[in-house]
Order: C-alpha cells, then sequence, then structure tokens
C-alpha cells in the first residue's frame, strides 16, 4: 500500500516511530518547558503511586501510562479552554493539564473521602464538566459514541468548542467505538479520537485481534481522515492534535489521530507482562517519550540540566505534600455512602 495510490485516503504509514528527531513546533520555550513539567509530573505521580500500592494503601487497581505519557499531555495540551476531553484509565497526563491536581488524583486512588468522588470510586473515573472532563466509561468503546454526542450538541449550539477523546487498540474491536465513528462522520461532527497504538490490549498482541497494520484505516474506513502519528514524540502528538482540533474546530467534521507507542508495563499493576517480548521492552525503553524530549530541549538549547532539575525539585516538592495530604486524608463516613449515588429531588 502506498500512501499517495491508496484508495483509503490520507494515511501516513511512512511516519517512523523510532526517529530520533523529535517534530518541528513553533511552540515558545516556555510552553515547551510546561510540557515537560507535565509529563515529569504524570511519571513521577505514577511512581508514587506504585509505591503506594505496593503498601497497600491504593485500594484497587493501578494504570499506568508509563511510555505513553506525550500522548496525553501533548494531546490535551492543544485543546482550548472550552473544549471538552473523554480520557481513558492511561490518561491521567490529559487530565494534569486540565488542570486536576495531583492530590486529587492521590485520594481517589486510595479512597479517601476528600477524593473528587469522595471515596466512592478508587481509580480515575470521575468526571468535571466545569473543566471540560467527561469520566471514562470502564465498557470499552463507550467514550467515543459519547463524546461524539457531546460534539453533536455543540454543533447544535453553534459553539466553536472540540470533543476530543482516546481508545485503545484493542478498543477499535469494540461495536461502541464503530458505531460511534460512523455516526460522527455521518453527522460531521467536530469529533477528534486519539487512537492509542501500544502493541497489547491486556495480554492480546494487536496482531492477534486484527488482520491490518493500522489503526488508522478503521477510521478511514467510515470516511474519517486519520493520520499515524509518533506517539512517543510529544511534540508531534501536540502538532497532530492542534491541526485535527483546528480542522474539526472548522467544521471539517471529525478526525483521527493514530499514535504509535508502547504499553511499558503489564495491563495494571498485578500484571508483571511475562507475555511480553522482553526485547520489546528494550526496544521501547530506546525511544523513551521523556528522555527524547530531554535530549531535544538540550540540542535546541532550549534548557541547561540545572533548569531541568529545578523542574524536577518543583514537581517532587508538590508530591510530597500532596502525598501527605492523601495520607492524611479520612476515609469516608459511612453515612454519606449513599449521597450521589442515586439521582435526587424531583423526577
Ligand atoms: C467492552 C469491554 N470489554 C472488555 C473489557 C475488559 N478490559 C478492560 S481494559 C482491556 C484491554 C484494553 O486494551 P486496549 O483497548 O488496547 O487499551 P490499553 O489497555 O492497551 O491502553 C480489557 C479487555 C472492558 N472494560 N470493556
Amino acid at each position: 500500500m502506498t500512501t499517495s495510490a491508496s484508495p483509503l485516503g490520507p494515511l501516513h504509514p511512512d511516519v517512523e516511530p523510532r526517529r530520533e528527531r523529535l517534530a518541528a513546533t513553533a511552540l515558545p520555550r516556555e510552553s515547551q518547558l510546561e510540557l515537560y513539567r507535565y509529563l515529569q509530573l504524570n511519571r513521577r505521580l505514577e511512581d508514587r503511586l506504585t509505591n503506594l500500592y505496593r503498601q497497600g494503601k491504593v485500594v484497587g487497581g493501578l494504570y499506568s501510562s508509563r511510555g505513553q505519557e506525550a500522548i496525553s499531555v501533548g494531546s490535551a495540551y492543544a485543546l482550548g479552554p472550552r473544549d471538552v476531553v473523554g480520557p481513558l484509565i492511561r490518561n491521567l497526563g490529559s487530565l494534569l493539564v486540565r488542570g486536576v491536581a495531583p492530590r486529587e488524583i492521590l485520594t481517589q486512588y486510595m479512597a479517601r473521602g476528600t477524593s473528587p468522588t469522595g471515596g466512592k470510586d478508587c481509580n480515575l473515573h470521575f468526571g468535571d464538566l466545569a473543566r471540560g472532563l467527561v469520566s471514562p466509561i470502564s465498557m470499552l468503546g463507550a467514550l467515543v459514541p459519547v463524546l461524539a454526542g457531546v460534539a453533536l450538541a455543540a454543533k447544535y449550539r453553534g459553539e466553536d468548542s472540540v470533543a476530543l477523546t482516546y481508545i485503545g487498540d484493542g478498543g477499535t474491536s469494540t461495536g461502541d467505538f464503530h458505531e460511534g465513528m460512523n455516526l460522527a462522520a455521518v453527522l460531521e461532527v467536530p469529533l477528534v479520537v486519539v487512537a492509542e497504538h501500544n502493541g497489547y490490549a491486556y495480554s492480546t498482541p494487536t496482531e492477534r485481534q486484527m488482520k491490518i497494520k493500522d489503526l488508522a484505516q478503521r477510521a478511514v474506513a467510515y470516511g474519517i481522515p486519520a493520520r499515524i502519528v509518533d506517539g512517543n514524540d510529544v511534540l508531534a502528538v501536540y502538532e497532530a492534535t492542534r491541526q485535527a482540533v483546528s480542522e474539526a474546530r472548522a467544521g471539517g467534521g471529525p478526525r483521527m489521530l493514530e499514535v504509535k507507542t508502547f504499553r511499558m508495563k503489564g495491563h495494571a499493576e498485578h500484571d508483571d507482562a511475562g507475555y511480553v517480548p522482553p526485547e520489546l521492552f528494550e526496544r521501547w525503553r530506546a525511544r523513551d517519550p521523556i528522555a527524547r524530549f530531554e535530549r531535544h530541549l538540550a540540542d535546541e538549547g532550549l534548557a541547561t540540566r540545572a533548569e531541568l532539575d529545578a523542574i524536577l525539585a518543583d514537581v517532587d516538592r508538590r508530591l510530597d505534600e500532596d502525598v501527605d495530604f492523601a495520607l492524611a486524608s479520612p476515609w469516608p463516613p459511612p453515612e454519606r455512602a449513599l449521597e450521589g449515588v442515586y439521582e435526587e429531588g424531583e423526577t
């Protein structure tokens, strides 16, 4: 299949994920340092959570985005304040960019009474429409039709906001994904779907669940333009999302980005990923998105090691405070157990 002669539309299978040089950007230095800060906050917050999990202080499952931080951070950073995002369980970075504080995440995972859900949910299943955040839905694929609906609402109201959501390679095999994509295409709504091709859906490698190499083909099949992007290059993700969002905002209908990456841990903390060949981890570790971005910042003369260390020290200080806050937070009081569970008031 060649790009230009393809009957499938604007696929770009020639994007080389292992390319060392990052995408060109007009982002100023301050913004690039802000991206760096979010990437490190994402990773270091997850490292803290892993420690807390091993101490038995994280109550349920713990899902990691290690190696995929550039996708959440780069895509959320390209959104405007009135845009709406529907993150999945591995999109912690999107929440952080959207203004969610680490202590909100820590208290959620630790099921404390001070968490956004008051201790009722013990991972990232919470939203906040005031910050343009739709709660993740556990059933894979279901967020696509929901965010298509959010985008349709914006279109009806004549607002220029865009809805963005994520889907894993496994999730693109669910019926909801296909129905949602088709609906979005037919109604030409301003929806951007970021499809994270990270090699595995739980223990199933992608080639065991689909015959195609690129998830982008699934979008193109519904008439949705799709691009393939290096998911370990935060600048490439940012630039591709910015372009897709601006096309959707201008009335061009939905867009999909397939971001090629790799899941650097098991499905969740309880899973040792023994089914993943170790050499795959090795190959992808060499493309670590944060190390690559650090090299870019140094090569372009955008930051000295001392400046990056100052950012890291600040991230760590903030995490120290927020971990202490979460550990000192009370469990939810039993008398609040039924609050917010059922619709209250007049029906
Ligand atoms: C409809 C549905 N089927 C099965 C599951 C159980 N499940 C949760 S996550 C997961 C694997 C998801 O893989 P993928 O979509 O590739 O995302 P990744 O975990 O790699 O980010 C499965 C099978 C589910 N939540 N929903």
